[in-house]
């Protein structure tokens, strides 16, 4: 059954725009291209679930809808809050009234602005964010109050500074070690954030306000942690693109009506497991993809799996199990013991910029169990540095278990499409057999 969408489009709303000091000329045909895809992409998959129309209406509404979400959020002088890691803690923002939302870029279309300043050889997710901003060609860089980045790569460290000329930006740091002092720099860290956001609001948060929070935000982890376990049935009830497309959507949307919608979609994979439904041939192969996180709209890898008799059942990143794998600790009894649950929830995400990391080698050993993959495809982004060599101890780890495994490294343009094909084909005849 094919989704009953004859045109997918990206709404337009120039006047929107224009108010936010974008370049509306260029984003316009931007927002054409993003619809081009996304039908070809998206809507040409045989026996989507039906409850993925929410998130079908999201994306054309991505510029607009949200957006104008967002700017009265700013009216009613609650702070909005742009971020690019999963490190920053959401639930704090959220207890000030505010929004975060991710602006990590997943787009080709922004890196050759940010090339004009920024060097050549660093990772594509930063130019394309770097880029998305002085092009003003984003309305959520544009409708943000303010940026929180973080120190956990170089790339992303220095271009804060340079970022801070366009919108004001603050930066954490992120220890690199997971000591006992490592982890008192961090809460202090977490301390200096919330005060940083109340200094902005004028307002203490309490501790009812961040319970509540930290409540919603488990909520929509628990919601993705649902998802994800549906996917981990063989044969799976969603495909890894329609899956990936909700984890890129969980950075930017209303956390109470997405963590529902999710839900609602996992009630109907139930039904589809239970009724024998499956999203893709029983004999796609079963892949688990694991490294650096998919900023939307990167679909790259997904999309060629996809359509060379595999199918992605998980997403060892960022955007992806690294996200939500953890909740919080909801029973404290004060600030206190809530902010330190807070931040021993954040210490266990295993961002390769620490070291050692071996916790992430067995979270990858885990998932490849849990979701019966049959390989596993490591992705980073080019120039990532410590993801491209952290997959050495990977591809170790699975050669000792007898894994298949393939490592890629890749940007956002298309121009190495057909050679990754090339590659990813002979993976899953190798997997197959
Ligand atoms: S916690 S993975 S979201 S840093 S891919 S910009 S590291 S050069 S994205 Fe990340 Fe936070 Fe870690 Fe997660 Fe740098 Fe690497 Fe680029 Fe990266």
């Amino acid at each position: 059954m094919k989704m009953e969408i004859k045109h997918f489009e990206v709404k337009s709303y120039p006047e929107m725009w224009k108010s936010l000091g974008m370049d509306v000329g260029r984003f316009e045909k931007m927002r054409c291209v993003l619809g081009d895809i996304y039908q070809t992409t998206y809507l040409t998959q045989e026996n989507r679930p039906e409850a993925m129309d929410y998130f079908n209406w999201i994306v054309s509404e991505i510029h607009g809808g949200r957006i104008a979400e967002i700017l009265d959020a700013k009216k009613q002088k609650r702070p909005v809050v742009g971020t690019f890691c999963v490190f920053i803690p959401e639930e704090i923002v959220i207890a000030a009234g505010g929004v975060c939302v991710g602006l990590c870029g997943g787009s080709q279309g922004p890196v050759p602005d940010a090339e004009k300043v920024l060097p050549r050889n660093i990772c594509p997710m930063v130019k394309s964010s770097y880029g998305f901003k002085i092009a003003k060609v984003c309305p959520y860089f544009q409708a943000v109050d303010f940026i929180y980045g973080e120190t956990t790569c170089d790339a992303k460290k220095k271009t804060w500074e340079l970022l801070d000329k366009e919108v004001p930006t603050y930066v954490m740091e992120i220890p690199q070690m997971k000591r006992m002092r490592d982890r008192t720099l961090w809460m202090e860290e977490v301390k200096d954030f919330k005060a940083k956001i109340e200094e902005i609001t004028a307002k203490e948060i309490s501790f009812d306000a961040l319970f509540k929070a930290i409540t919603i935000i488990n909520e929509k982890r628990s919601a993705l942690q649902r998802l994800t376990s549906l996917r981990y049935h063989n044969p799976s009830p969603i495909s890894g693109k329609d899956a990936l497309l909700i984890e890129q959507i969980s950075f930017f949307d209303e956390p109470v009506r997405f963590t529902q919608k999710v839900n609602e979609l996992c009630d109907e994979l139930d039904g589809r497991i239970r009724n024998g439904i499956s999203a893709m041939p029983e004999s796609s192969v079963r892949i688990m993809v694991s490294g650096t996180p998919m900023a939307m709209p990167n679909w790259k890898i997904h999309n060629i799996i996809e359509s060379s008799g595999g199918i992605v059942v998980n997403e060892e990143s960022c955007i992806g199990t690294r996200y939500f794998k953890d909740l919080i600790d909801e029973n404290s009894n004060n600030m206190d013991e809530m902010l330190l649950k807070l931040t021993e929830r954040y210490m266990k995400i295993d961002c390769s910029c620490f070291t050692p990391n071996n916790d992430r080698i067995e979270q990858i050993l885990k998932e490849y169990g849990d979701s019966n993959a049959k390989g596993i495809l490591h992705y980073s982004l080019q120039f990532c540095h410590t993801y491209n060599i952290e997959a050495v101890k990977i591809k170790d780890a699975c050669d000792k278990q007898g894994i298949p495994f393939l490592s890629i490294e890749s940007d956002y343009s298309p121009e190495d499409i057909g050679q990754l094909r090339t590659r990813v084909e002979a993976f899953i005849e190798q997997v197959k057999v």
